[in-house]
């Protein structure tokens, strides 16, 4: 089997409040049948893919909340993607907004595999924001209002001729993230996002900057684990509020193959070669061989920081 998988990022520009889950699977569709006739097998779509990012906004009716989730995957409005990837023979990883059986809500995303299948589910474990309104903030990031934290931890699995991983958005800030992957054998790690274009406590740090930490997060979490790296954004201006770009395909040396150009629906290809993790897998960061646990009890025997007495 090949080990060439043929990646197509789908970044989505703005999904506004109004827009209707027909007009924005329309355009899933389309940058689906776009990424497959590139030749791609797999095609990467965004945190939140099916909505606007609306943990910005306060809501408390729960009939309002939860017209924002999906109740099953495939349901009504979602199935044509589903049927259209298996008649093109892709596979293609989801952001969306899961409502369970049991009345949970979590930040989520799917793995589909060619033939329709549901290979693989990740909850997102690090929700940013706050949970009610916060009055200095120029604008709101209600993801702990809206969002239980993830109970999946960080699965990999065995698909399309790698071992493939994925988390959310602000995850991929944590160095925690993406060692617990690598400690799989991580060959791929997919990864959705909605990130403001400004700090909402400092606005002063700007697009650039915001730019940089995205792309500092992710070229370190790959090249760190040895892997390829597949980011997407949700872009553009959402009633009025930015959301930065910079889709990237990162390779396992922690460089940026392929990256976005603007703001707006985009596809981001590149023949990614999955046996190109081996080198680092086996030299500088083999981890058998190098890592020192016995040093590492800090990393999950402690949260917060405690620095040592004055
Ligand atoms: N969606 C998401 O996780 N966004 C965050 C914004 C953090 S600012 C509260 C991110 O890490 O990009």
């Amino acid at each position: 089997m090949s080990r060439i998988l043929r990646v197509a990022a789908a970044q989505l520009g703005p999904i506004c409040r109004d827009d209707s889950r027909e007009q924005t699977l329309d355009r899933l569709i389309a940058l689906l049948e776009g990424a497959a006739g590139a030749g791609a097998t797999l095609v990467v779509f965004p945190e939140l893919a099916l909505t606007t990012f609306f943990p910005r906004w306060y809501m408390e009716d729960r009939e309002e909340i939860d017209a924002w989730f999906e109740r099953e995957l495939p349901g009504p409005s979602t199935r044509r993607l589903f049927e259209r990837a298996r008649e093109l023979g892709v596979g293609f990883h989801l952001g969306y907004a899961e409502l369970t059986p049991a009345g949970e809500h979590f930040n989520s995303c799917i793995l589909v595999a060619a033939d329709g299948r549901i290979v693989g589910k990740y909850r997102k474990t690090h929700l940013p924001g706050h949970a009610e309104i916060d009055p200095m903030r120029a604008f709101q990031h209600l993801e702990k209002r809206y969002f239980l934290p993830g109970d999946t931890g960080f699965p990999v699995w065995r698909t399309m001729g790698g071992i493939l991983g994925m988390c959310i958005c602000n995850d991929r800030r944590w160095p925690e993230t993406w060692r617990v992957m690598g400690l799989q054998g991580v060959e791929m790690v997919l990864l959705g996002y909605n990130t403001p274009s400004v700090n909402s406590q400092r606005s002063a740090e700007g697009i650039e900057r915001r730019m940089f930490h995205n792309r500092l997060s992710v070229q370190a979490g790959c090249y760190q684990n040895s892997c390829w790296g597949v980011a997407v954004a949700k872009a553009g201006i959402e009633d009025g509020h930015p959301l930065i770009g910079g889709s990237m395909i990162v390779d396992p040396d922690g460089f940026i193959v392929a990256e976005a150009t603007g703001e707006g629906d985009e596809l981001v290809l590149h023949d990614c070669d999955l046996d190109a993790t081996r080198f680092g897998k086996e030299t500088i960061f083999a981890f058998e061989r190098h890592r020192r646990t016995e040093h590492y009890g800090l990393i999950t025997g402690r949260t917060g920081a405690i620095p040592p007495p004055e």
